[in-house]
């Protein structure tokens, strides 16, 4: 099996385990993420059982309290690389571009250089990021509120259903509910531990999104998009949960 198969293997197996048992698992937390073992993927009756536990997990437990917790800086761990898929090895920096499409809109209306990006206001935070396949890192990450981002540059597009995001290929893809992507913890990230993100890590610019599993949190963004219809995700596109999360 390929590196992507075994971790959808996987992946749907903790999907189902996690989502299907719903707000028990949200409640539970991560330590009761990694029992249990068996299934293979996620029959199409088991979809409506995840679509509840997820409207579930939006209205009633999560919200804008509802933080991630945060570590000290004795708790960071060795870095952890995971998942390549559209981090292209030809990829050139110098020309990256951050392209914005504001709800309703059908073009990109703003390009953004990562020094312009960096010239927002910088949060931080040590946070835990979680991959389904079952291990976390406790990492520093240094960016700018997403919600922030959005105010300044799409007003409005706050009311959208979903934010899309992809690599500048358009290899891989996020689709995220938009309270999730309003998040305070949810950032465009371009540090890790102090310094700029490695180019396995996403350089120049990552999606960090603690309330959310490993796979939404995007390496190397390429393009941010407000739509109302759910955008293309790499996994829930290959039949996994689309919601993910924690
Ligand atoms: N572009 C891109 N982003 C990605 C992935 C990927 O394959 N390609 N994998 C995801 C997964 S499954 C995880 S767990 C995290 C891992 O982030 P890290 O490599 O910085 O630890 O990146 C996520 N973002
Ligand atoms: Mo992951």
């Amino acid at each position: 099996m390929s590196d992507l198969q075994k971790e959808a293997a996987k992946r749907s197996r903790r999907a189902f385990l996690t989502l299907g048992a719903g707000a028990v698992g949200v409640i539970g937390g991560w330590s009761w993420l990694n029992r249990g073992k068996g299934l293979t993927g996620i029959a199409p009756a088991f979809r409506k059982v995840l679509d509840v536990d997820e409207s579930i997990a939006r209205g009633v437990l999560f919200s804008e309290s509802h933080l991630a917790p945060e570590f000290a800086a004795a708790d960071i761990q060795a870095m952890r690389v995971n998942g390549s898929e559209g981090l292209d090895e030809e990829f050139d920096g110098a020309t990256w571009r951050l392209r914005l499409t504001p709800r309703g809109a059908k073009e990109p209306s703003r390009e953004f250089t990562i020094d312009e990006i960096r010239a927002l206001p910088r949060v931080e935070h040590i946070t835990s990021l979680k991959c389904i396949e079952g291990w976390s890192v406790v990492q520093k990450w240094s960016g700018v509120r997403l919600s922030e981002f959005t105010k300044k540059f799409a007003p409005g597009s706050e009311i959208a259903g979903y934010v899309g995001m992809a690599t500048p290929d358009e290899e891989y893809t996020v689709g995220i509910d938009t309270p999730s992507a309003m998040h305070p913890q949810t950032l465009l990230c371009y540090e890790m531990n102090g310094k700029p993100l490695e180019a396995a890590h996403g350089a120049p610019l990552r999606l960090v999104i603690p309330v959310k599993y490993g796979v939404k949190n995007i390496k190397r963004i390429g393009t941010i998009a407000f739509a109302d219809q759910r955008p293309p995700d790499f996994w829930a596109n290959l039949g996994y949960d689309y919601y993910c999360g924690l």
